[in-house]
């Protein structure tokens, strides 16, 4: 059986209430008539607006998602938010490990092993981002470093927990830039974290875990990434503010 498509929007920190409520309005008209067995959609708002949207999707099948979490489940950790607050708002997936966090917020393979398990402990599916630096893909060291990540943020879980698990693989040099790699270069990495968990896990695991794309994903070239074979959705940034755009994507898929 194919594996369905994950269309994830990451917002990042972008939209107030309202307007992420006016997005999430238009976008839930627009992609009604998808085939919800085949592409499932998810959106990322910032935490301020989970409970809002989470509201404004109910009775649709588009899916809530967290930018992130803590890994401890509570206490004195000023400014932080758990799992389980991520949870009983209403969100399916949280985003762990985006380039962004380990750029600016000091986040290491081992923060992302944690928070993973955090996230699976409250019953959502991690959507794990890992990606190289242009300079690493440039000395060759592209597979060396998305599976040193991958490896690191799988740390200690067992095959029946990573079935369920997403990864994302951005490469840095693509995010937000307008650069995007080719779907040939996607679906080597793709095609290499695939089995990477075939030696990690087994063949079944792998095959059920989904590999979104991330990068610069358009509507103009959602549909020839989507088109790879190890390719299993996208996780869209800029494209994703617009429900037109966002739209398109997933019909693209
Ligand atoms: C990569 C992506 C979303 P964008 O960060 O995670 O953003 O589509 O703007 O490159």
């Amino acid at each position: 059986q194919a594996r369905r498509k994950l269309i994830a929007g990451n917002w990042k920190m972008n939209k107030t209430i309202p307007e992420g409520l006016a997005l999430v309005r238009e976008l839930k008209g627009l992609v009604a008539s998808l085939p919800g067995d085949r592409v499932e959609l998810a959106v990322a708002p910032p935490f301020l607006s989970l409970q809002a949207v989470a509201k404004e999707l109910e009775g649709s099948a588009v899916k809530l998602a967290a930018q992130n979490c803590h890994w401890e489940a509570s206490g004195a950790y000023t400014g932080e938010v758990s799992a389980q607050m991520l949870k009983d708002v209403g969100c399916a997936y949280v985003i762990v490990g985006h380039s962004e966090r380990r750029q600016y917020f000091g986040e290491t393979d081992e923060t992302v092993n944690k928070r993973t398990r955090a996230v699976v402990g409250a019953g959502m599916s991690p959507i794990i981002c890992v990606g190289e630096t242009l300079a690493e893909r440039e000395a060759n060291r592209t597979l060396e470093v998305v599976e040193r990540q991958v490896a690191g943020a799988l740390k200690g879980f067992q095959a029946a927990e990573v079935a369920g698990f997403v990864l994302a693989y951005e490469p840095v040099w693509a995010i937000g830039t307008g650069r995007t790699a080719t779907s040939a270069q996607a679906q080597e990495v793709h095609r290499a974290l695939r089995e990477q968990l075939v030696r990690l896990y087994d063949r079944g695991t792998a095959d059920r875990v989904l590999i979104q794309y991330g990068g610069s994903v358009k509507p103009d070239n959602a549909a020839e990434l989507l088109g790879q074979p190890d390719v299993d959705g996208a996780l869209v940034g800029g494209a994703s503010l617009k429900a037109g755009d966002f739209a398109a994507i997933a019909k693209g898929g």
